[in-house]
């Protein structure tokens, strides 16, 4: 099950967030996916439960989109993006706009969602400058935020993990995360904790707004542990930031096109933010990129902003923003998303039906709850459900039931004490019976184990 790796391949590669010395022990090798399944070196067909990492929502392998990135590749592999064109870039700008809510139309390509975050970031202290108000400089994240991993993505982010180990990072400041003690086991949107927006008021008290450029949240926290947002707290951000000449950005960069059950996060929320950063499902995953959408009037500040037209307004771009194959592959996968209506049949079909079944395992004795939006959900592991406790080690027995998982040909996430899906939309719903079998045996034996 090496997959004909040798000892001096392992060794060459270092593995991103991954342990490096375990894994080279006990390797987990893929060799090849096709729709909701991934194939193991051993020839185990196993489901993808995370469909890839939060990115392969139409399945893998989808003919349509590898062929597109064949062609493109064979007709104009790269060229320079900067101060050059090609046409696919603009096709999909507009039509990514179509998924946006309205007012959102200005697409910045990026490579990534880290990427996506840090030019957010930077478009936003730009904006305020190209506006006169230079000093609106500081960043507002929020505790168990997720930006990916640049140096913008971890000073805005709330994960300690992942900022601990790099020393200083930018000016920035964190709201409370929305996990409440109270609303740990509520079942779904939480109904306390819009007051937690407020936190705001006391950051503009303390830092002045004339020294804040934005404010960025997950519309819904997903490596945090799938944590839907509580109701009117998107709502009451949004009001705050209008009121202190504050940006606000979502970062959807597992949210957007289809995810929660809607195009956006914004549009499932009622909430329209002045940024979005997408990534992941942009390009079903086939092809690494990212974009940052922004409003109208973000984009004209910088055309407007006076000097010539030959003038950078925006230092800033990657050699692969709007790279041809991912042009091609993005354009594919929302022309898939569209002629199989799949945003629809999410919401209509497949979630309610993922929801309706998820909640059966409320009844097991590991499960304290079992909560589900749109193509994701998740269970909160518990040694006393009565008490709602924790176990104190619950970091090794998520463990044990991710490798569990493994072992019996389900893909699930562990994040700390909660175990975590994002299967792919086009699940059917056998798929989603299959999902449920997979997970009851699997929390059995992790329950099995600790006896
Ligand atoms: N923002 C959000 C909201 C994300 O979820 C990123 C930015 C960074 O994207 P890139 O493409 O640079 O990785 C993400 C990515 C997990 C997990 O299992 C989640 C992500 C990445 C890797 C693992 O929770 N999210
Ligand atoms: N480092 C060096 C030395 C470079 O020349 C470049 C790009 O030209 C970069 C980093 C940035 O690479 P990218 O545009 O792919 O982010």
């Amino acid at each position: 099950n090496h997959a004909g790796v040798t000892k001096e391949q392992f060794d060459a590669h270092w593995m991103p967030f991954s342990g490096n010395r375990e894994f080279k022990k006990n390797p987990r090798m893929i060799v090849s996916a096709e729709g909701s399944y991934i194939t193991a070196a051993d020839g185990r067909k196993v489901f993808d439960g995370l469909s890839g990492l939060w990115t392969t929502g139409l399945g893998h392998c989808r003919p349509e989109i590898s062929k597109a990135i064949a062609e493109q590749t064979s007709t104009l592999d790269f060229f320079s993006g900067f101060q050059y064109g090609h046409p696919k870039s603009f096709e999909l700008a507009e039509r990514i706009t179509q998924f946006m809510p309205k007012g959102l139309n200005r697409v910045f390509y990026t490579g990534s969602g880290s990427e996506s975050a840090d030019t957010s970031l930077k478009m936003a202290r730009a904006y305020w400058r190209k506006k006169g108000m230079a000093s609106k400089t500081r960043l507002i994240g929020r505790a168990k935020g997720y930006h990916g991993v640049n140096f913008g993505g971890i000073s805005v982010g709330g994960i300690v993990g992942n900022r601990a180990t790099f020393g200083q990072t930018l000016e920035s400041d964190h709201l409370a995360h929305t996990m409440l003690p109270e609303n740990v086991f509520s079942k779904g949107m939480p109904e306390k904790g819009a007051h937690l927006a407020d936190e705001l008021l006391a950051m503009i008290a303390l830092h002045d707004a004339s020294n804040i450029a934005a404010v960025i949240v997950e519309p819904m926290a997903g490596s945090a542990g799938v944590i839907p947002p509580p109701v009117g707290y998107l709502k009451r951000l949004r009001e705050i930031c209008d009121q202190n000449q504050i940006l606000l950005i979502f970062d959807e960069v597992i949210t957007a096109f289809g995810r929660v059950g809607s195009a956006t996060g914004a549009e499932e929320y009622g909430v329209v933010p002045d940024m979005i950063n997408i990534a992941k499902q942009i390009t079903n995953g086939s092809v690494p990129m990212g974009a940052v959408i922004a409003k109208q009037e973000i984009h004209d500040t910088f055309m407007d902003g006076g000097g010539a037209d030959y003038m950078i307004g925006f230092p800033h771009g990657y050699t692969y923003s709007g790279h041809p194959a991912c042009m091609a592959a993005a354009i594919a996968n929302l022309e898939l998303m569209e002629s199989t209506n799949i945003i629809h049949q999410v919401k209509n079909n497949t979630a309610p039906y993922l929801g309706s079944k998820w909640k059966d395992l409320e009844n097991h004795s590991l499960v304290g709850e079992a909560r589900q939006l749109g193509m994701l959900a998740a269970i909160e592991i518990v040694e006393d459900k009565e008490n709602c406790k924790r176990f104190d080690n619950s970091g090794e027995i998520v463990g044990k039931c991710r490798d569990f998982c493994y072992e019996n040909g389900i893909v699930m996430r562990a994040i700390k004490n909660k175990m975590v899906i994002s299967p792919p939309l086009i699940c059917t719903n056998e798929h989603i019976d299959e999902i449920i079998e997979k997970v009851w045996k699997c929390l059995d034996l992790t329950a099995k184990s600790i006896k």
